[in-house]
């Protein structure tokens, strides 16, 4: 884009806000400190590095887009080139399932620190942060679709180990980058059809709980974060996590956060509305944005309603309260443009809460003007938020308006010749 026409815009738009009492400058200033937690999921479809074979856990990536990333140094080239697309400066997330296994493949109840030092030293060479999730899917130990729930002592002391060692990575990881770092759990425990006791589990599940959260951290670094679901693909009767269940276990737990998955909830529900509900409990919330269409599919986030609405509200509520991490995979297309896309919409969706005339709409609230409110809000829809965001990327020295776009396809096009040659699948297979 013209660097002219850039800034030209950008001046009037300044002036527009301003003239509500916006001050774009500080807008910019805050939004690049406002990190995204990027997942590493979405470069390979959540295959991760231990050649589990298929995916579990009742997560379902569909397409076959050539390129996937197959190894470590893969996934970090993806995201490298995912993050020179983005403005802001960021997070990753990674699951144990993305530990570096180069000197042999543990279990996972013994994946531990070392298995994230090169991790650490990727982040501080990208200037970015990094948050955790242990892996309790795509592994023989969960092959009964029960984990921390399950009947069985011997599946459950291997996953309440797991769990625990994750919490021991996380707090490492958050000392070694001085930068705090959230480690979600999640588990896919459930049954396909309907259980005759819906008790037992849940029961089995808070003792597991209350010791895998038995120890403080000592770190100031740390944090953990229960996520729930409302079902997942041959789980569709009964799933463990409820959304009560992780709501009721979090508010029993001061020092454990709720996780709230957009694509988590009846396909109407939103969770922007439960953010200001439960942030009246609690200090912070992890977000896991999502884009269900139908179902819980886990489509490529876009700057929909939805997301407006969340931003909106993390926004309002206040973006040192609400971690914000992305949480969808789409292996039918270009899996760094799917990131990207993403990414750029929430930070766009961020933005854009970040320019509303709030004041204005607060105190036509205050004064139960609600015609005036609600037009407040509709005029506000339409504010020049592009020429800030184009003023904001070129900034920031990333590509702005559409220029990213033939920039993603083509390291695609790149990296897809290379990776799907034969010699390299071959190479790759014998782990040269
Ligand atoms: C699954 C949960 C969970 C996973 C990731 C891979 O439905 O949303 O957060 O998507 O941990
Ligand atoms: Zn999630």
């Amino acid at each position: 884009m013209n660097t002219e026409n850039i800034n030209k815009a950008y001046e009037l738009a300044k002036e527009q806000f301003a003239s509500m009492g916006i001050d774009t400058e500080a807008v910019i200033s805050s939004l690049e400190k406002i990190p995204i937690s990027l997942h590493c999921w979405q470069t390979d479809d959540v295959a991760g590095f231990e050649n589990a074979g298929d995916l579990g856990g009742g997560l379902q990536v569909t397409g076959n887009y050539p390129g996937k990333a197959r190894n470590i140094d893969e996934v970090r080239a993806d995201l490298e080139k995912s993050l020179s697309l983005i403005p802001g400066s960021h997070k990753v997330n990674l699951h144990a399932i993305y530990g570096d296994f180069s000197k042999g493949q543990p279990e996972r109840c013994d994946i531990d620190t070392c298995h994230f030092d090169s991790w650490i030293d990727w982040a501080k060479e990208n200037g970015v942060g990094l948050d955790y999730n242990g892996t309790f899917f795509s592994h023989p130990m969960a092959d009964t679709n029960f984990t921390l729930s399950s009947k069985d002592k011997t599946i459950r002391d291997y996953w309440i180990e797991h769990a625990k060692k994750s919490r021991k990575i996380t707090e490492y990881i958050g000392e070694k980058l001085g930068r705090t770092c959230v480690n979600n759990l999640w588990i896919p425990d459930g049954y396909k059809d309907i259980p005759a006791d819906k008790y037992a589990h849940r029961a089995i599940l808070k003792e597991a709980l209350d010791e895998i959260f038995k120890d403080k951290y000592t770190s100031k670094y740390a944090i953990d974060a229960f996520e729930s679901k409302l079902f997942g693909v041959g789980v569709e009767s009964y799933t463990v996590t409820s959304n009560e269940f992780v709501l009721a276990y979090c508010m029993s737990q001061p020092d454990v956060i709720v996780t709230f998955d957009a694509g988590h909830f009846h396909p109407t529900e939103e969770i922007e509305d439960k953010l200001s509900s439960v942030l009246t409990f609690k200090d912070h919330i992890l977000l896991h944005i999502s884009r269900g269409v139908r179902w819980d599919s886990d489509h490529v986030v876009i700057l929909n309603d939805q997301l407006k609405g969340i931003m909106e509200q993390v926004v309002r509520l206040g973006t040192d309260k609400i971690f914000i991490a992305l949480d969808y995979f789409d292996g039918s297309i270009n899996r760094c443009g799917a990131i990207v896309t993403g990414m750029r919409a929430g930070i766009k969706a961020l933005m854009i809460a970040m320019l509303e005339p709030l004041s204005l709409m607060k105190k036509a609230e205050d004064d139960a003007q609600y015609f005036e409110r609600l037009a407040i809000m509709e005029e506000a829809k339409f504010l020049p938020f592009d020429a800030v965001w184009n003023y904001y990327c070129m900034k920031q020295d990333v590509p702005c308006g559409f220029d990213w776009i033939k920039e993603c396809s083509d390291y695609q096009t790149k990296v897809a010749k290379e990776r799907d040659n034969i010699f390299n699948i071959i190479k790759n297979y014998i782990g040269l």
